[in-house]
């Protein structure tokens, strides 16, 4: 354990160290704890990725744990109207009784794909729900699975899918060698960044300036991003990929294209050339917003470079061209010859990864069954979270009557918004697992809430894979727990829907997963513990009786992976020991190539013209007229982020929510003075599917003709015990998304770019 401790005169303080959780930039914390209170929360100068570095939301961390809304026991609801329902703290055996009864009803009645499961973002920043929701997923059996990936990453799990032939496999900017970054759809000054794990990534962008190189950022707002590079190039919302894929055009144009030491192993180049071939800069231009000489300057900027990377995020994800955007951003990395080498886009290699592959794999592919009512693919054997209320609305055969939410607010964070929360109020039955009666959970027959985030182990798993320095970190939970860790809740869930009695014991699933991992590393093959019993093995990693479960199944992932000591067979090698040992976190250094061996396509290369995606550039292309001839005054919607916040749940923290209301409509002065609007007052906002009231702001630091307003608002529902949130509770953006609009390729949700109507108010 990672504490130091000191007696002062009138009570023993103790000094602790712990990834921050809240985002994917996890930083090292230092967390100084009296009389069982944590008195104090900074950034850990001693951490050796994150040095010292947070922001405000990782010292409120202690509010979340002391936060009086955040539920410690289990409630159930009394009534059907989620306005007049009353709810009961009741035990955890007599929470799980309910919960087994409820599904158990379902599934008997109308069979397995009448139970949907839905998981939020939260589940990919804690141990229990990552290691736990796939096998929760495998025992339901259902096909109705959702997550928040569909209105986030998708397009870029799609992308390097078709790539590299493995979803997972994701290139990040190599932020701290990079002589040139070219950034699309990201506020990192806001956002803190994502599917890039970097601390301080405002400080490493000016490091890149401070030693000579250029930041470029394309947002159609003037971002405190954009503030902070060299140059920003403002964009008509929803045009990425036109740009990007000019982008390309130019490269083969100009006879820009230099794939260095990838040559020998990228196929597809010239079905590439011809695809992109009537991307012109004159043809894009006029559509983008941006001249077609300046398109090609960021073209030849990219391959000039001595080092480039270019990183695009949900600005360039979460639109209708959104994995051709995606793959677009690597296509330019691979044809500068950028991708997978040193200071242009590179592939982690986490600890727990094995980093094993002779360079083959099955290749990506999707549609293995579709949905029932709009027919979409599955994608990740996910259908978009977009048509989740569709599958409960519609009757008939496999329609959805039950719901499973883990770590999500959908009811916020999904487009078309109000008719979903409406579905989910018609539900025979729902179960969330969830810290907080919201939105969302307020539909819920039982809510099961988890411990807080000091109350659990932490170890970043999803994040590590995305880093731009290979690093490891782990800390065991800082309080005790009255509760069930979150994976013990989830392997109850597992029971219920297996059909295990309420009183069943879910350690046999614990047991099953642990035992599972252990065979796995035997197995493998040249496995260093070849021949060893599975009972030996877990008798070394369940040492310490300390550990949970998920402590262990990390355990197994490090001691097995590229690095690891293989249960003291390697005793250089790293462990989970290693890690307690190491409270500051252990650097793993810089990102190195892993090319070809990390391919997982069939070619072995990787196929810089993947035919899903040449399928759909007609579409893009016939995009240029449709969206050229958009009625004139029309205004563009799309999101934002603050610092302060975190999605839609943290707008209950005093200290977070204070200041500056942050929940308004931006829009340009020359569109306020047209439409009448003034700055304070309100507005009508209104698209295809709906209508909000929202505060205004007038700012020229949105471009005209485009408005944006932030996710994660509206916290006046009735039926949810928010005390904080519900003083200034916002408005819900996603009732004005679309539902209908999608990503393709994807299924991924369209949340900006959204035609809406703005009168005053
Ligand atoms: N218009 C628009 N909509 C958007 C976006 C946008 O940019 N614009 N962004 C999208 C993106 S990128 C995302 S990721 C989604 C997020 O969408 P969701 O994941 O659906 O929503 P969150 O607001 O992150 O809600 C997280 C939930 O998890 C709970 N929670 C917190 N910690 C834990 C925990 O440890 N365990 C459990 N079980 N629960 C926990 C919280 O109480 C909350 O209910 O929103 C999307 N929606
Ligand atoms: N403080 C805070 N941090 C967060 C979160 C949070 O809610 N609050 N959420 C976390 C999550 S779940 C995620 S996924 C990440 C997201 O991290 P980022 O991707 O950095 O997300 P945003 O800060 O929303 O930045 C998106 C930018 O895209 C711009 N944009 C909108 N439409 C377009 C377009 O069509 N083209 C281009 N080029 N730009 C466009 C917007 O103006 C905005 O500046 O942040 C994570 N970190
Ligand atoms: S930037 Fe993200 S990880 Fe770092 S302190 Fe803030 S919320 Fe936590
Ligand atoms: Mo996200």
């Amino acid at each position: 354990m990672s504490i130091e401790t000191t007696v002062d005169s009138s009570s023993e303080t103790s000094l602790h160290h712990r990834t921050c959780p809240l985002c994917e930039a996890s930083c090292g914390l230092e967390l100084t704890v009296r009389d069982e209170q944590v008195v104090r929360i900074r950034g850990d100068r001693q951490n050796v990725f994150s040095r010292g570095f947070i922001c405000p939301k990782g010292s409120a961390l202690q509010r979340l744990h002391t936060d009086p809304d955040r539920l410690r026991r289990p409630l159930v609801r009394h009534g059907d109207d989620v306005g007049t329902a009353t709810w009961e703290e009741v035990s955890w055996d007599e929470a799980f009784a309910v919960v087994a009864n409820g599904l158990r009803g379902v599934i008997d009645t109308h069979g397995r794909d009448a139970v949907a499961i839905y998981m939020g973002n939260p589940s990919v920043h804690s141990l229990g729900p990552t290691l736990y929701n796939a096998p929760l997923i495998r025992a339901l059996g259902s096909r109705n699975i959702y997550s928040a990936s569909t209105v986030d990453q998708m397009p870029k799990h799609v992308s390097s899918g078709y790539l590299f032939g493995n979803p997972n496999l994701i290139p990040v900017p190599d932020l701290d060698r990079t002589d040139h970054l070219l950034m699309l759809g990201a506020n990192p000054y806001e956002s803190n960044g994502s599917l890039c794990t970097a601390p301080d990534f405002p400080g490493r962008m000016r490091d890149i300036r401070a030693r000579g190189g250029k930041v470029v950022v394309v947002d159609p707002m003037r971002t405190k991003t954009a503030d902070n590079a060299d140059e920003w190039v403002p964009i008509r919302p929803g045009t990425d990929a036109h740009l990007l894929v000019a982008m390309v055009q130019v490269l083969f144009a100009e006879n820009l294209v230099d794939l260095g030491g990838l040559a020998e192993f990228v196929t597809g180049e010239d079905e590439l050339r011809s695809a992109v071939e009537a991307f012109t800069p004159e043809r894009v231009a006029p559509v983008c917003g941006i001249d077609a000489d300046e398109i090609r300057r960021l073209a030849r900027e990219v391959a000039s470079a001595p080092t480039a990377a270019v990183y695009g995020r949900i600005g360039t994800h979460t639109a209708a061209f959104g994995t051709i955007a995606s793959w677009a951003v690597d296509v330019l990395n691979a044809l500068t010859g950028n991708l997978d080498r040193a200071g242009g886009a590179m592939f982690p290699l986490p600890a727990h990864d094995p980093g094993r592959g002779n360079g083959k794999g099955r290749g990506f592919a999707v549609g293995r069954h579709t949905s029932r009512v709009r027919g979409y693919p599955e994608v990740r054997r996910e259908f978009p979270i977009a048509t989740l209320a569709d599958e409960i609305l519609t009757p008939g055969d496999g329609q959805v009557r039950a719901l499973i939410t883990v770590a999500g607010n959908p009811s916020l964070s999904a487009p078309g918004a109000g008719r979903l929360d409406d579905a989910f109020a018609q539900l025979d039955f729902m179960v969330s697992v969830d810290p907080y009666r919201n939105e969302t959970t307020r539909h819920a027959n039982v809510i099961l809430p988890p411990p807080s985030a000091l109350e659990r182990s932490e170890y970043h798993l999803a994040f590590y894979s995305l880093a731009v320095r290979n690093f490891a970190d782990w800390a065991p939970p800082l309080f005790p727990t009255d509760g069930p860790q979150e994976h013990e809740i989830l392997g109850r869930l597992i029971l219920a829907v297996t059909g295990a009695d309420a009183g069943d014991d879910p350690t046999v699933i614990d047991t099953l997963l642990l035992d599972g991992a252990l065979q796995a590393a035997i197995d493998r093959a040249d496995s260093p513990v070849a021949g060893r019993s599975v009972e030996e093995l877990r008798e070394i990693v369940t040492a310490d009786p300390d550990r949970s479960t998920v402590d262990h199944l990390v355990d197994v992932m490090i001691r097995t992976g590229h690095a690891g000591d293989w249960f003291g067979v390697m005793p250089e090698g790293l462990s989970l020991d290693g890690l307690a040992a190491s409270p500051h976190g252990v650097d793993l250094g810089p990102l190195t190539p892993r090319l070809p061996a990390a391919l997982r396509t069939t070619s072995g290369t990787v196929e810089l013209a993947p035919p899903p995606v040449r399928a759909d550039l007609p579409r893009l292309y016939a995009s240029l007229d449709t969206i050229g001839a958009a009625a004139e005054g029309e205004l563009l919607l799309i999101g934002r982020r603050h610092l302060r916040s975190n999605n839609s749940w943290m707008h209950n923290v005093d200290v977070l929510a204070k200041g500056k209301f942050r929940c308004t409509l931006l829009i340009h002065p020359s569109d306020a003075a047209r439409l009448g609007l003034l700055d304070g007052g309100a507005a009508v906002v209104r698209s295809r599917v709906g209508e909000v009231t929202a505060a205004v702001e007038v700012t020229d630091s949105i471009s005209p003709g485009v408005v944006s307003l932030p996710h994660g608002w509206g916290h006046d529902a009735p039926g949810t015990s928010f005390s904080i949130a519900g003083e200034r509770p916002g408005v819900n953006t996603n009732v004005l998304t679309d539902p209908e609009v999608l990503d393709p390729l994807s299924g991924n949700a369209v949340l900006n770019a959204i035609p809406v109507t703005v009168i005053p108010g």
